[in-house]
């Protein structure tokens, strides 16, 4: 038996960050599960492979990208959309493991969003140097439904801006086994991710994965 320093009571193994009205980061909440879930994320990406996808203006991403669960997201040359089936294999997106789930109900109802059943989980891959410019989520149906975010792997900078792309966007550090639950007013926040610097986590390598769960349909 290993004792971990956080069976001791009172300490936390992770702890609430308020970050704006309805988005709260859950610091170190996926950390106990990360050997499961990073077995799983290798199942999945096994039958559904990583790839680069293109954007309407015709740009290859730099984040390479996977779905699991009902619907996936997925961007060509005619925009983006969710879609239950993969255009790489031609076949239903693999289906979302038990045990990312159950993590993304539990850190919502943590938030106080209460019964929130993803059926889409977009699986980005980030390599040094990749990016994500700042956007806005908006391709979802209901808006009420929060999105649950799981980083894990190497750190990153969150960029987190505004309702308006011209809004100077603050930066949040995020890191392996924070999860993000955005919600509320926040949904509608631009936001991106800063180009990844180059380090090692001693269980995924040289990269940063993160999970998107949402209720897309
Ligand atoms: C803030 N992914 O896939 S998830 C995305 O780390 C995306 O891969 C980022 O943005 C990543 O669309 C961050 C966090 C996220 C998702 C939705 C949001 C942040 C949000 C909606 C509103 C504000
Ligand atoms: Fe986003």
């Amino acid at each position: 038996m290993t004792m971990s320093l956080f069976d001791l009571p009172g300490v936390a193994e992770s702890w609430q960050e308020p970050l704006a009205p309805g988005a709260v980061i859950l610091r170190g909440f996926a950390n106990q599960d990360e050997a499961e879930l990073w077995a799983e994320l290798e199942a999945v990406t096994a039958s559904a492979p990583f790839r680069h996808m293109i954007t309407l203006g015709g740009f290859r991403m730099s984040v390479a990208m996977s779905n699991c669960g009902g619907l996936g997201w997925v961007s060509d040359s005619t925009g983006y959309r969710y879609d239950a089936i993969d255009p790489l294999t031609g076949r239903p997106w693999p289906q979302m493991p038990e045990s990312f789930s159950r993590l993304a109900e539990k850190a919502a109802a943590q938030a106080g969003f209460t019964g929130f059943v993803p059926d889409a989980c977009l699986i980005n891959r980030y390599e040094p140097g990749a990016r994500l410019s700042l956007h806005q989520d908006k391709n979802e149906r209901d808006f009420d439904q929060p999105i649950v975010s799981v980083s894990l792997g190497i750190p990153a900078v969150f960029l987190f801006g505004g309702l308006s792309r011209a809004d100077k966007p603050g930066r949040v550090p995020i890191m392996h086994g924070d999860v993000v639950v955005w919600g509320g007013p926040t949904r509608f926040r631009y936001h991106g991710i800063m180009p990844l610097k180059d380090d090692c986590h001693p269980l995924l390598g040289r990269q940063r994965i993160n999970l998107t769960f949402r209720k897309a349909g």
